[in-house]
């Protein structure tokens, strides 16, 4: 299905009064305005390809129709939503489920939709048809070199995908570690894994970053061997420069200051890329802002200062995805909901008064420093992040405006009811 730029200037219209008389009250009250709506047109989330069709838990998946069949259909997607928000313009693919057979035609499908290709992800997590050694007892950890070789060669075959689709990225999650006390020598385990990403990293090309992403748990109960930001800071500063920590907001353990981790990490120049979701539990992956948006802020807020302070560019100096499981909501309307949360909370952060702020850090004003911080999150920044969409040409109020399209009926009429997208 395709959205045509003139139907969307056309619900704009219908909507514009209404806008404006928001737009203009919003407006008046921020200093730079011109500076902040810039910003949010240039900053662009990337969706990943898994999450296009629907998730599903270890209970079960309730597939909801109409769901991408091919890489093609996947773009296709991607391109319906950056349509829809001109705030998605990326997509970053996962090896094996999205093998692209024809990079050339691939790329060129992505381009006309006005998409890159964010960071390619490896998969040594699960056992793929026809493969030589199972990944049962880990990959990079391995206890057999020729376990942990099988695992370094396919992470070579990822970037090679990526080099020809012009990625320059890629992240490698590692679900190994131990369920069991005992069951892993500690530090065996990281030797091995520091070695099989160190054959890894000396295949990238010159311009090409390594993200090393972190989790507490699952599907290892007892030890991830890349369990949080130390052990991943440790595997980046051994690997060198091109290697950097992701940071993953579902990949901590319950009430961890996600904000001042983000901000250590800058400090070190180590924080590569950023995966949003949210979460009540674990790693949920639940819409972005569903649950503790506050929080979100807060760690936006982090991420812009220690950015400015080593003056990086917002928009493309850290890979921002988002990472996520759609069980009950339409993954499209889900991931609609999601960039949109990312950007409030975007627009907020940009909003602190950080002179204010570090003025009253100095005098211990602890009282001056929560009110600098929430005046910003309690302003009402969304018809600023919608003046940016209809800058971009993109729609005022995008998920309404999919429902009106009837985007899903149509792509269902399309594809079909019983269709599953590839990943998890
Ligand atoms: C994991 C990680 C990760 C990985 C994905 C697999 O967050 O980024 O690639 O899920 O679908 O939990
Ligand atoms: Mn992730
Ligand atoms: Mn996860």
């Amino acid at each position: 299905m395709q959205i045509n730029k003139h139907s969307i200037q056309e619900y704009n219209q219908g909507q514009l009064q209404e806008h404006s008389r928001r737009y203009d009250f919003a407006a008046s009250s921020v200093k730079d305005v011109e500076g902040v709506l810039q910003k949010l047109m240039d900053f662009q989330v990337a969706i990943p390809s898994w999450a296009l069709g629907t998730g599903g838990t270890r209970f079960g998946r309730f597939p909801g129709g109409g769901e991408p069949r091919s890489l093609e259909e996947k773009i296709e997607d991607v391109g319906l939503l950056h349509r829809l928000n001109g705030a998605s313009g990326a997509i970053s693919l996962h090896i094996p489920w999205d093998i692209p057979t024809n990079a050339s035609h691939i790329k060129a499908l992505a381009a006309q939709h006005g998409l890159r290709f964010d960071a390619m992800n490896s998969n040594t997590f699960q056992d793929q048809p026809g493969q030589g050694l199972s990944y049962k007892f880990g990959s990079m950890q391995h206890v057999d070199k020729a376990v942990r070789r099988q695992a370094v060669e396919h992470n070579i075959e990822v970037i090679e995908h990526g080099v020809a689709l012009g990625s320059d990225s890629l992240t490698v999650w590692l679900s190994d570690g131990s369920s069991f006390p005992g069951q892993l020598n500690f530090r065996k385990a990281f030797e091995n894994t520091l070695e099989s990403l160190q054959e890894v990293y000396a295949a990238l090309p010159e311009n090409w970053k390594m993200f090393v992403e972190y989790k507490a748990f699952e599907p290892n109960f007892y030890s991830m061997t890349v369990g949080d930001w130390g052990q991943s800071l440790l595997y980046a500063n051994k690997l060198g420069p091109k290697a950097y920590t992701l940071v993953d907001l579902g990949h901590h353990l319950p009430n961890a200051n996600i904000e001042q981790i983000v901000s250590l990490l800058l400090m070190e120049g180590k924080l590569g890329g950023f995966h949003f979701n949210d979460s009540k539990y674990g790693d949920d992956d639940l819409t972005v802002g569903s649950i503790k948006p506050y929080q979100l802020f807060l760690i936006f807020s982090e991420l812009l200062e220690g950015m400015d302070a080593r003056g990086m560019n917002h928009a493309t100096d850290l890979g921002w995805m988002i990472d996520a499981s759609h069980n009950v909501k339409d993954p499209l309307e889900d991931l609609l909901q999601s960039v949109e949360a990312i950007m409030i909370a975007y627009a907020q952060a940009l909003l602190v008064d950080r002179k204010a702020l570090a003025a009253a850090q100095q005098e211990n004003d602890v009282a001056r420093c929560q009110e600098v911080l929430q005046e910003a999150y309690r302003t009402d920044v969304r018809p600023l992040v919608a003046e940016a969409r209809l800058r971009a040409g993109a729609a005022l109020r995008p998920l309404q405006f999919f429902r009106e399209l009837k985007v899903r009926e149509n792509l269902i009429k399309e594809r079909g009811r019983k269709t599953v997208a590839t990943g998890l």
